[in-house]
């Protein structure tokens, strides 16, 4: 069976323990493979080896480390086909949707800020005949990046690229449900010549892995995607050692259906921000907010597409939605579902676990389901649910739709579907989220700040805010 192994100090390694853990293939249930069940030790490794290569790292400049970046990029961009391969089979996800998006997205990632970090320039502050300040911006140190299972290598590489641009090494921990593709990088690495300690990936469990790097004095920046809790729990070890931190963390997405928008192109669209990678991205739209006017056109409409949909084997290109990404997510999906019927929801379509046929009877599969007849205050329409669900609630002018959007304790993103442009400025200005699309959804330009408000975070990561986040900004004033 293969073994996914740590990447320390530029070196393939098992565990300081010798443990292992099981990575799943969520088509079929079955172990894939087996996983390094690291600890502090083998943290403190890489740590160590990170330390060590920070002052080469930096001192290669920023054409040296660009031209480096580029050339892992190089080489993701030739094994696209086997890292879009090993996607699917970790996570479950459709195999079209890893090459249309997973994929190409993380090599993009390295590309952006191979060049982003070329184009930068940083700020001077003239005082008449007084003085001029410029700003100094030197790499933070050892950042240490954690992500999540849902995208895993796009989200990976989209705190790593920006790290190590800006000059800093790295200590990074994919997610254990998910730890395939961050392996095969390792691999990549090595073969494109990225010196050893520059990046490292120690595998294993979040509150081992991940929290000895949170709790590390060596690293003093964290860069983390997941969970609302799993953030407070970081913030909490992270915040008195004064540590930087960048939190992205759940949502609870509305999209706001105004009667005047395109409804083809919205209704498209709306299918897409509701159930693609099975509803697991952070930018997903779970609550639909359709106006009075068109609702009953809509429901109608949406869930004739939705039974439309195909739930099966992520390998055929054909698949809309593939398996959820574990056992225990797909338990965690189908108690909110039945949470929804107990608090009054009607199931339009979907509602329960799909069971294929053959190898893939083990799998772990949701009917994406459509829920409606549930006010906002009910823990349906509160709770990341995180999954093939999504709910369906009317509103009748712009007041209700913008009460019922800014009605949970997450602020990521929203979508509205209007052809009314004032109406458009006027919504996007009230909204409680980072990121806010209109008449589109996962439109991405890398240079855009990207995060959250309220419970979806602290920070924003993308194009200079993330080379600002790694870097610590110095003043430098010289008398004239
Ligand atoms: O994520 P975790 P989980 C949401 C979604 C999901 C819920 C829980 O609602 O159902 O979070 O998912 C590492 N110190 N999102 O529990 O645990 C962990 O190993 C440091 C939204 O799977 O937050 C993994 O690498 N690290 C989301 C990473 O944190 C720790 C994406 C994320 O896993 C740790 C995923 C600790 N104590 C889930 N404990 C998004 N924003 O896109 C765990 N980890």
């Amino acid at each position: 069976m293969e073994q996914v192994l740590n990447y320390i100090n530029g070196t393939l390694l098992p565990a300081v323990g010798g443990g292992w853990l099981d990575d799943h293939a969520p088509a079929t249930g079955a172990v894939h493979a087996h996983i390094a069940d690291s600890d502090e030790r083998d943290v403190e490794l890489a740590v160590q080896a990170a330390t060590k290569a920070l002052p080469a790292w930096k001192a290669l400049g920023t054409q040296g480390r660009s031209d480096l970046i580029m050339r892992v990029a190089d080489l993701m961009e030739r094994d696209l086909e086997a890292l879009a391969k090993a996607e699917s089979i970790d996570n479950g996800k459709p195999i079209a949707l890893a090459r249309r998006m997973d994929i190409p997205r993380a090599i993009s990632n390295f590309r952006f800020f191979a060049g982003a970090v070329l184009h930068w320039n940083s700020d001077a502050h003239l005082m008449d005949d007084v003085a001029i300040n410029y700003t100094d911006r030197q790499p933070v140190g050892v950042a240490g990046c954690i992500s999540p299972w849902n995208l895993p290598l796009y989200l990976f590489t989209w705190k790593i690229a920006p790290a190590l641009a800006a000059g800093c090494c790295v200590v990074a921990k994919p997610s254990e449900i998910t730890p395939y593709t961050a392996f095969l990088l390792s691999r990549l690495c090595i073969e494109a010549g990225l010196p050893p300690g520059v990046l490292n990936i120690v595998h294993g469990l979040g509150p081992k892995v991940g929290a000895a790097i949170t709790a590390h004095p060596g690293v003093p920046a964290i860069s983390f995607t997941g969970g609302t809790r799993t953030g407070a729990e970081i913030a909490r070890v992270a915040a008195p050692m004064f540590k930087k931190l960048s939190l992205e963390l759940g949502g609870k997405n509305p999209v706001v259906i105004f009667d005047d928008c395109d409804f083809e192109e919205m209704l498209t669209s709306v299918l897409r921000s509701s159930f693609t990678n099975q509803g697991q991205i952070c930018l997903c739209s779970s609550r639909i907010l359709v106006q009075r006017g068109i609702y009953e056109r809509f429901k109608q409409a949406f869930v004739e597409r939705v039974k439309a949909m195909r739930v099966g084997d992520p390998a055929d290109p054909t698949t809309d939605l593939g398996a959820v990404v574990s056992e225990a997510h797909m338990t965690k999906v189908l108690g909110h579902i039945a949470l929804a019927r107990e608090e009054g929801g009607t199931v339009l379509c979907g509602g329960e676990r799909v069971l294929l046929d053959g190898p893939l009877r083990n799998g772990w599969y949701i009917a994406p389901t459509v829920i409606e007849g549930l006010g906002p205050e009910c823990r349906t329409n509160q709770d990341e649910i995180f999954g093939p669900v999504v709910t369906l609630q009317p509103f009748t002018d712009d007041a209700e739709a913008l009460a019922l959007a800014n009605s949970t304790s997450y602020g990521l993103a929203s979508v509205l579907w209007t052809s009314n442009v004032k109406r458009a400025h006027r919504m996007a200005r009230d909204l409680h989220s980072g990121i806010v699309w209109v008449n589109c959804w996962l439109v991405r330009d890398l240079r855009t700040p990207f995060g959250g408000m309220k419970q979806s975070g602290v920070g924003r990561e993308g194009g200079h805010e993330a080379l600002r986040f790694f870097t610590e900004a110095k003043n430098v004033c010289i008398r004239l």
